[in-house]
């Protein structure tokens, strides 16, 4: 025993942009990025999406007309809740990597923001959730200290092909208003914690613990049609 099955919410993030040449084989079909949270009700705030840049994805099938861009595993995980074209059998279109999937634009689900592009992140597991994951900065210390890091460091957009006027316009969008620490609470801890970078690690894992209870549990919506109302 022992096996404890996470549960996440799987978000469709419709890519709206050409796709490159490798991803040519997927014209004409509605593309999605599907993305895990435990934290929907954060949706409200994306600005980006984060892949690993060497990892492996691919655009497997999920129906006859819906395509979902994800990682084997998760495609696998779906397919056995009957997420796939072929029942129990992830069918691929094209493989990806994570550095192929850098730069294209989505739109999802209650973000005020239209376009989400796709970003690099180092910390991204390509074993947990579909290996794509939606950036909340305002509620995320991760995401916070990742967005940080493109928009800082020249030479980390430049390595990852991420252009200045995709990443630069970005600003934190209050979501949650958290009863200790205000309404951009991953902000807010990081700056305290003096997290320069994603890199600190252990750093961000405290700061995580810290703020992202309260965020849940005791957080209220500043935003959207529950605005006022407590997230829990
Ligand atoms: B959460 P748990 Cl605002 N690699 O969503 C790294 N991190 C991943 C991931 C992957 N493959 N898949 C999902 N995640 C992130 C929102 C959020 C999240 C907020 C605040 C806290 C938070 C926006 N990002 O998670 O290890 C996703 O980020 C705090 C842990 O399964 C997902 O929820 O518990 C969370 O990690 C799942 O982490």
């Amino acid at each position: 025993g022992g096996f404890i099955p996470q549960e996440y919410t799987l978000i469709k993030m419709e890519v709206v942009s050409h796709f490159p040449p490798k991803m040519s084989v997927l014209e004409g079909k509605k593309v999605y990025l599907a993305v895990a949270t435990l934290r929907p009700e954060t949706m409200y705030g994306q600005t980006n999406a984060w892949v690993l840049p060497e990892g492996k994805y691919g655009a497997f099938e999920i129906s006859d007309t819906e395509v979902f861009i994800l990682t084997k595993r998760a495609a696998f995980n779906l397919a056995y809740q009957r997420l796939s074209r072929a029942p129990e059998k992830p069918t691929c279109l094209v493989e990806l990597t994570g550095q192929d999937i850098i730069g294209l634009q989505s739109r999802s689900t209650l973000a005020f923001n239209d376009i989400i592009y796709t970003f690099p992140m180092l910390f991204v597991l390509t074993e947990k959730g579909t290996g794509i994951v939606t950036s909340v900065p305002s509620d995320s210390p991760d995401d916070y200290t990742a967005l940080q890091d493109l928009k800082s460091k020249r030479a980390f957009r430049t390595k990852f092909g991420v252009k200045d006027e995709w990443v630069l316009p970005f600003e934190i969008i209050p979501i949650i208003n958290h009863p200790a620490f205000g309404d951009k609470s991953a902000e807010r801890i990081c700056i305290e914690k003096k997290i320069k970078s994603q890199n600190e690690r252990e750093k961000l894992d405290e700061a995580k613990k810290i703020i992202c209870k309260g965020g849940f549990y005791e957080g209220t919506m500043v935003v959207g049609d529950y605005a006022g109302m407590k997230v829990l």
